[in-house]
């Protein structure tokens, strides 16, 4: 049993804002919060491990909702060339893009795979990050959309982390598959992704609808599909079209439709109806130079729930570090630091299903950060320096240590 005391908790179990609870008291039991209070509260612990946390803030453990964390490569060439004048677009039409991380991703063997993403987890959790969404979608085959998903259910077992998998076979047409989309979307409903799920490796289901991805006609086979395993679905969707895959995805229920920044009011209405989280995805919208937002007023009015991932992938976002993304939603979207901290907290855990992540409320998992830091916009306010003091997963604490440099 631990009792961290002289902490300021931003609980975010609350309908909007923080959820502060100034000098408070945090129980741990059994990897579970046991008691969640303010420090005149507590019951006594006569046995418990005392955590002075130094006047400092707790949070839940960051939650990193969207991210496509495994892959092989590397994209700087395409950067260099975009910035020769290419657009993302025509990168992609000349066969880069995605195409060359599928190449990479399915000629690296899993052990190559599991190195790589054990170096990208460990510094998203060096950032006060607990759990993650993983993607797979750089196969583009059976057996190696098995190796991505297989080394992000490793990266659990491996790290103090939890991992939740994505299937995004749907992501692009395979070079097997090559003018023949629908061909491919038949063998993903058909064999990809029943096999993928029987074996256990698939807690979610997304796509890329878009113009250079699969239509929404293709897309709701993939969703009819996933119905049938009552598997929760997810969509990459408007992102740089509007092909009205958030009211699609909403009328199936999902979890998330992410990116959106072509997203019209019809659309956020469908996910206001159907409690669908909007992911909102700074990072590839700064990578990309986009200048369309997404309509986050709008998302605010019909009361959708917003969350904020970094998008983690080679192409559009290679960016691991989830305060940054604050900073930029903050900046680029105009979201408050209240809405930028339930972001990566309370509603990125509902973007992925998750009942007892991203709130520190009884009951919960013990998943939490300690930040050096006295006022919870600080997490939104200030990026480049790092103050994760401690940082709780399932209940077992692990302290950030800062690597000193040393002279020889
Ligand atoms: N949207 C994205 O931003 C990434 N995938 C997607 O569907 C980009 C992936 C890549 O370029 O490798
Ligand atoms: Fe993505």
């Amino acid at each position: 049993m631990q009792r961290i005391e002289n902490i300021n908790a931003a609980t975010m179990n609350d309908d909007q804002g923080y959820g502060l609870i100034h000098d408070a008291t945090v129980i741990i039991n059994k990897g579970k919060i046991e008691f969640v209070g303010a420090a005149f509260d507590a019951p006594a612990t006569p046995t418990a491990e005392v955590i002075d946390g130094n006047g400092g803030l707790l949070t839940p453990g960051l939650i990193d909702c969207h991210t496509h964390l495994v892959w092989a490569g590397s994209r700087a060439n395409e950067f260099a060339q975009r910035l020769h004048g290419a657009s993302y677009q025509e990168i992609a039409e000349q066969g880069g893009g995605i195409k060359s991380t599928v190449k990479s991703t399915r000629e690296a063997s899993q052990e190559e795979l599991l190195k790589l993403a054990l170096e990208r987890a460990e510094t998203l959790m060096s950032q006060g990050v607990t759990t993650v969404e993983v993607k797979s979608g750089y196969g583009l085959d059976l057996e190696n959309e098995r190796k991505q998903l297989t080394v992000a259910r490793q990266l659990a077992e491996q790290l103090p982390v939890n991992i939740k998998t994505t299937l995004l076979a749907a992501h692009a047409v395979p070079p097997e598959f090559k003018d023949n989309a629908d061909g491919y979307i038949d063998e993903i409903i058909q064999n990809i992704l029943p096999t993928l799920a029987n074996e256990g490796l698939v807690d979610a289901v997304d796509a890329f609808c878009e113009s250079i991805g699969f239509s929404p006609a293709q897309t709701e086979k993939v969703f009819e599909a996933a119905k049938k395993l009552r598997l929760p679905i997810k969509l990459h969707a408007e992102q740089i079209t509007n092909q009205q895959g958030a009211k699609l995805a909403a009328e199936y229920q999902a979890l998330s439709a992410d990116h959106l920044e072509q997203l019209d009011e019809d659309g956020v209405k469908a996910m206001a109806e159907n409690g669908t989280v909007a992911v909102l995805l700074p990072g590839a919208f700064y990578f990309l130079r986009d200048t369309q937002k997404p309509p986050v007023e709008l998302l605010r009015r019909h009361g959708v729930p917003m969350a904020i991932a970094t998008d983690a992938n080679p192409g559009s976002s290679p960016i691991h570090n989830l305060p940054l993304m604050l900073q930029m939603a903050a900046t680029f979207f105009h979201m408050t630091p209240e809405e930028c901290l339930r972001g990566v907290t309370v509603n990125a855990a509902k973007a992925l299903g998750e009942q007892k992540r991203g709130v520190i409320a009884e009951g919960c998992y013990a998943d939490l950060a300690l930040w050096n830091c006295q006022d919870a916009a600080e997490l939104t306010y200030q990026f480049g320096v790092n103050p994760l003091k401690t940082l709780w997963f399932n209940g077992v604490a692990h302290d950030r240590v800062s690597k000193p440099w040393s002279a020889h």
